[in-house]
């Protein structure tokens, strides 16, 4: 299609190794300037449904039924591919989403080929449960789990960092044995369809990963979450959509995994680092333009400092480079959509009509150039406000913060876990014994001493209250994406001292169990079940 003298590509929906065009389309717009990009072509509900079908299809043919060793080294392959196509994915994001050409380079795309790296290694190393145990008449027995996938994932997935959040979903899902099929946000479809273009490179099997585009209710969204042939969904998005969701997907009983909003609190204590804290804080308020969960919307800084602090802080905002996102140099891009700019503008009317002393910023940033036409606002800082007001409860997403003093450690504490979200936190001090007590009391399910956004993918990640169910990351993910079953007992005649013992023996698998031996060490099996 031509817009004006450009053309303007075609985003297809990818079901079975194919690209596939749906009856409707809708736009893609660049936050920079509000171009539009790409038109999308929407998945009706009889696409979603042949993707599901693609899916079981793969599964149940090929993927689920290659061994372990196999399917990590095809993800390490993608992990590779990622990166030969490392520009490609740089720039798909960056004309989606906005964000500086530097932070897709050093955080979203890295990210992508190291989620998937990182769930083929560790697919490759973990165990299950295993124990030496006895019949009722005293014969020898190992009684043990087996991990298996869950089937057909759901994933639906945001804007905010649309590349990094989809892998961390589809690696451990496929790392698994499952087939997937995702739902990108409408805002932001480009890459999940560039990494379709990997996948029969690295040797992903057709079908296995699936793409449908299109919106949140009586959309693709809703028509995957509510499919009974989808085993489970995994989401990441705003609460309500959670909410919303949890209802879909109740009717037909799958296990969820939800990663929700936030409305993070950063505690400055006086002995901080107050050089380290200041950046600290600023990446923690202003990365992504503040469209990031684990942002930091509160600060709570200690009164001897506070006033140096707000100073410090403000400093930064007003030196933050907002720019083009193209520019090497930008620090700061657009938000995602004129419609999140409007969300953003009316919290900045509120916030003085909540009687908010205005730090910096409130506004929106003038270019005289393309950029004007672009979703950008100010980074904004805020004082005066009380704990009630609506601009401290309600999570924003954007480039703002709230600073407010305190007297009392305990005063902190109590102001920091006043919200109902419990994502994530941050505690600034050089009192190493302060840092891990503040941080055991809050109620989030991710808290950084002296750092932020600090992540070793084996750790769990997820929140509490508002701000989700369940934590992905590591064995956490590992576990929600496949069922461990005990599904297998062989029982050994009394013989607790032969050399191969009996994890070797479990080894050996249905065939030399069916044949009334054990393959390994050839002692009879007297009871095995498959
Ligand atoms: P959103 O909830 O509006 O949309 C997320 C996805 O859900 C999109 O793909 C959308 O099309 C889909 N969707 C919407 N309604 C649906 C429905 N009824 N059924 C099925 N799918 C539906 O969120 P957003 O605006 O894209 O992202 C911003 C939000 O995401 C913020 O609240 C942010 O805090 C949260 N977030 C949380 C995390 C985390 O790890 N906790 C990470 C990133 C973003
Ligand atoms: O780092 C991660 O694994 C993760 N899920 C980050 C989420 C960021 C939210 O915007």
């Amino acid at each position: 299609m031509r817009q004006g003298s450009r053309r303007v590509k075609s985003i297809l929906n990818y079901i079975n190794g194919q690209f596939v065009r749906g009856k409707r389309e809708f736009a893609d717009v660049n936050p920079a300037d509000g171009s539009v990009i790409a038109q999308v072509s929407e998945a009706d509900e009889s696409l979603v449904d042949q993707a599901v079908q693609a899916a079981r299809k793969a599964l149940r043919d090929e993927w689920s039924r290659l061994g372990v060793r196999d399917r990590a080294a095809r993800l390490h392959k993608l992990a590779d591919a990622i990166e030969t196509r490392f520009d490609d994915f740089v720039q798909a994001e960056v004309a989606d989403t906005g964000k500086p050409v530097a932070l897709a380079s050093r955080l979203d795309v890295p990210r992508a080929a190291a989620n998937f790296r990182a769930f083929a290694d560790l697919i490759k190393t973990v165990g299950l449960e295993c124990f030496s145990t006895e019949t009722p008449d005293g014969k020898n027995a190992l009684n043990y789990a087996v991990r298996k996938p869950l089937g057909v994932i759901g994933i639906i997935t945001p804007w905010n960092l649309p590349l990094l959040l989809l892998t961390w979903k589809v690696a451990p899902a496929l790392a698994c044995g499952n087939a997937v099929v995702v739902k990108p946000s409408e805002e932001t479809p480009a890459t999940a369809t560039l990494l379709a273009e990997v996948m029969t490179e690295a040797g992903i099997p057709n079908g296995v990963y699936n793409v449908v585009h299109g919106f949140g209710p009586e959309s693709a969204g809703e028509f995957l979450t509510r499919h009974p042939d989808v085993n489970a969904v995994t989401f990441t998005g705003e609460s309500q959509t959670g909410v919303a969701i949890m209802k879909t997907v109740a009717a037909t009983v799958k296990p969820v995994s939800f990663e929700l909003g936030g409305k993070n609190a950063a505690i400055v204590f006086a002995d901080c680092d107050f050089e380290d804290t200041v950046n600290g804080a600023s990446e923690a308020v202003f990365l992504n333009t503040g469209q990031v969960c684990l942002c930091a919307e509160r600060v709570y800084v200690e009164r001897a400092i506070f006033s140096r602090f707000v100073e410090a802080l403000k400093h930064k905002a007003e030196s933050l480079t907002i720019g083009s996102p193209l520019d090497r140099a930008t620090e700061l891009g657009p938000l995602i959509s004129a419609a999140h700019r409007e969300k953003m503008l009316s919290y900045y009317r509120l916030a003085r009509e909540e009687g908010a002393t205005v730090v910096t910023g409130g506004g929106v940033p003038e270019f005289g150039n393309a950029l004007d036409k672009g979703f950008y606002v100010q980074p904004t800082i805020y004082t005066g406000l009380a704990e009630s007001a609506r601009c401290v409860k309600e999570e924003i997403f954007g480039p703002v913060c709230h600073i407010v003093p305190f007297d009392a450690e305990e005063e902190a504490i109590a102001m920091a876990n006043g919200t109902r979200y419990g994502l994530a936190a941050s505690i600034w001090t050089t009192n190493l014994k302060r840092g891990h007590r503040v941080a055991q009391e809050m109620n989030v399910g991710i808290t950084w001493v002296n750092c932020w956004f600090l992540r070793d993918l084996r750790t769990p990640f997820g929140g509490m209250g508002l701000s989700g169910i369940g934590r992905e990351g590591g064995m956490h993910s590992l576990n929600f994406y496949s069922d461990a079953t005990t599904d297998r007992q062989l029982f050994h005649q009394s013989d607790r001292s032969h050399g191969h013992g009996q994890v070797l023996a479990m080894a050996c698998g249905g065939e030399g169990a069916s044949a009334g031996r054990c393959c390994t060490c050839d002692r009879a099996v007297l009871w095995a079940r498959h």
